[in-house]
């Protein structure tokens, strides 16, 4: 009797193992085989009403970010930069008070996952040239947030550029998107 009690619930505790990895499985690997590219091109849109900030010879357009979930520790950030210049420049530093730090991270896919790393040397943007920070691209990461981001905050982000030197813009945060950056939290290089 004792036995086979045990023996059921240790098949349940199994079962459970089974549908929670599944589950994580689901979560990391959707943003890179379902990502609805026409639900996030319309977050953009209505999140990011033709901002545009000029510092230098760069041009910032279109920035904005996601509210985060609760109890979330990381946060994207995305904007396109354009160099009108006649010399390359580079993003040296990104400053929040949202977040203990911010890097700009790159995607790769290794396998059917997508992952994503700091940039080793700093973001540059060719004269002419364009660089769009985008989900599943290019994107500025805050960590260790600390507070969260409600949809409609604005949050004040200080970008320094080699060149240009530096500009305070403001990122208006959409809604969390299911398919959207708060699932990067699950991924080991964002554990705190
Ligand atoms: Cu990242």
């Amino acid at each position: 009797m004792m036995r086979s009690h045990l023996s059921m619930m240790s098949a349940f505790a199994n079962a459970l193992v089974t549908a929670s990895v599944a589950l994580l499985f689901f979560f990391v690997l959707s943003p890179a085989v379902a990502a609805p590219s026409a639900l996030i091109e319309s977050i953009a849109a209505t999140a990011a009403p033709s901002a545009e900030y000029s510092v230098g010879q760069l041009r910032i357009t279109a920035p904005w970010m996601r509210a985060t979930p609760k109890g979330a520790t990381v946060a994207s950030g995305y904007m396109t930069i354009t160099n009108t210049g006649k010399e390359p420049d580079r993003l040296l530093r990104v400053e929040s008070d949202i977040a203990t730090t911010v890097e700009v991270h790159e995607m790769s896919v290794s396998g059917e996952v997508m992952k994503m790393r700091p940039l080793e040397k700093p973001l540059e943007i060719e004269p002419g040239g364009m660089v769009e920070l985008k989900p599943n691209g290019y994107h500025l990461m805050f960590s260790r947030l600390r507070q969260g981001v409600n949809e409609g905050d604005k949050v004040s982000v200080t970008m320094v550029f080699e060149k240009a030197g530096k500009v305070e813009i403001e990122l208006p945060a959409a809604g969390i998107a299911a398919k959207g950056p708060a699932n990067e939290g699950t991924m080991p290089e964002h554990k705190m």
